[in-house]
């Protein structure tokens, strides 16, 4: 460029030709539910029925995987709408005062 602020068209043309920056797609985050020895499984599963927004079947099946593996994925969100979640399992968590882990990974 002839110029640090006006490409060759603008100078010659007097008309700005430059577009504003490619915006990147936003990311996307995993909420994880972390195994415990104490949390009720009827109360995860719940968890899974309310915030996630699951079948009793799919929350029943998620529940045993994180009680089997130590963790599992509840479902993938942009990055508020994960937090939010986030914050949802462990404010109940904590009001029933079970040890219930959650937290959001970048996926
Ligand atoms: N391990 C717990 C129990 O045996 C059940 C449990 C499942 C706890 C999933 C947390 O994220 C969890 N009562």
């Amino acid at each position: 460029m002839s110029d640090k602020s006006i490409n060759r068209d603008e100078e010659s043309t007097g008309v700005i030709t430059r577009t504003a920056p490619k915006t990147k797609t936003p990311s996307m985050y995993k909420v994880l539910l972390l195994n415990d020895d104490f949390t009720p499984m009827e109360f995860v599963v719940h968890v899974l029925e309310r915030f996630f927004r699951k079948g009793r079947e799919e929350a029943t099946r998620i529940m045993l995987h994180v009680h089997q593996k130590g963790v599992g994925v509840c479902g993938v969100y942009s990055y508020d709408v994960a937090e939010t979640k986030v914050n949802q399992v462990m404010d109940l968590a904590r009001r029933h005062q079970h040890p219930l882990q959650c937290v959001m990974e970048k996926e």
